[in-house]
């Protein structure tokens, strides 16, 4: 049945990785800002004491980058374990500086192995429609946009890589072992971040919905209509044309899914969460699933509550329970990135 639903939806068929891409950012997020030219990094050294129990160090860094000639900088944290190198780790774009955080049970992921690097968004660009605000003002400075210039998501998910670029300085880290993963709209930025930058291993996007995991054709949730209007400095101007228009979008969520191919996705809904819509989010799974060696392997239904999807190369998972990054989520993603890690 989930097939002859994905046949109903009627979905553009998928194109190499390049169209797909830079059709997603003319038409929905906008064109990356640069990478800087220059980056240095302020780094203050074990801002807690005996953090998780001594198991862990939690540094603050600040990189100081130059873009297109001009500063800019934002803070991130990074718990650290203590012993051992080259750990998995996570990038968490972030509602909140607080590390751990109610959406980021740090002890337990370090307890499991992992690194924990997480900014908020808010520091990178505020997410309100002040486009001379942090880097949008550096890129934008009258705060005038157009066309496919980059929505707040692009930037967010800019700050991502910015945060990588650290990692990969680190020899407690693993340069193999990246995972970028948010929740809602930082979820739709996860994906972003893991379809632009392959440095990235693995992306995880939580109950992201609209504009993240989900097809907008046919959705019972939010729309295209709804999220540009409420929403719309997320997005590239080109994008509003689209409300109350999904079905002449020239492509649908599973191209953002999928252009992170071969590089493993997870896809992470919740049972009570309509409005992000997890049967759209499960079927964009499902149809994306083409571009990779191995898609989403799952039987021909909706995802039962509590079942993870892990055989291929792109996961799905449902949790019980309403729209939350929960440390259940964070269970399913180790899970995920274990099974993929082959640890
Ligand atoms: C909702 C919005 C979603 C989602 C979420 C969030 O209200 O409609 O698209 O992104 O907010 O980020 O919290």
């Amino acid at each position: 049945m989930l097939k002859e639903e994905l046949t109903r939806r009627n979905l553009p068929p998928l194109r190499t990785k390049e169209e797909m891409l830079e059709t997603l950012l003319r038409e929905e997020y906008g064109r990356m800002p640069p990478a800087p030219q220059y980056i240095i990094y302020d780094v203050q050294q074990n801002i807690v004491n005996r953090f998780c129990a001594g198991h862990a160090s939690l540094h603050r860094v600040t990189p100081r980058c130059v873009v297109e000639g001009k500063p800019f900088s934002f803070p991130f944290t990074a718990a650290i374990p203590t012993e051992g190198e080259k750990h998995p780790f996570f990038i968490h774009i972030n509602f909140r500086r607080d590390n751990p955080d109610r959406y980021m049970p740090t002890e337990e992921l370090i307890d499991a192995g992992f690194a924990v690097l997480s900014f908020c968004y808010d520091d990178v660009s505020r997410d309100n429609d002040d486009f001379t605000d942090g880097l949008a003002g550096l890129l934008f400075p009258d705060g005038k946009r157009k066309g496919d210039d980059p929505g707040k998501i692009a930037m967010w998910a800019w700050g991502a890589s910015r945060v990588l670029d650290w990692a990969l300085t680190r020899p407690e880290l693993d340069p193999a072992r990246a995972i970028v993963c948010g929740h809602s709209r930082l979820g739709k930025t996860a994906l972003l971040a893991h379809a632009v930058d392959e440095r990235f291993a693995i992306g995880y996007s939580n109950d992201s919905g609209c504009s993240g995991a989900a097809l907008a054709r046919g959705t019972r949730g939010e729309t295209v209509g709804d999220i540009v209007g409420r929403f719309h400095p997320w997005f590239c101007e080109n994008y509003y044309k689209y409300a109350g228009r999904a079905e002449q979008l020239p492509f649908d969520q599973h191209w953002l899914i999928a252009c992170a191919a071969p590089r493993p996705v997870l896809i992470g809904s919740a049972s009570l969460d309509d409005w992000a819509d997890p049967i759209s989010e499960q079927l964009a799974a499902l149809a994306a699933g083409e571009a990779f060696p191995v898609g989403l392997v799952c039987p021909d239904r909706p995802a039962q509550v509590g079942e993870l999807l892990a055989d291929g190369l792109v996961g799905y998972h449902l949790r019980e329970g309403r729209h939350y990054f929960s440390r259940h989520d964070w269970k399913q993603l180790m899970a995920f990135a274990r099974a993929k890690f082959g640890d």
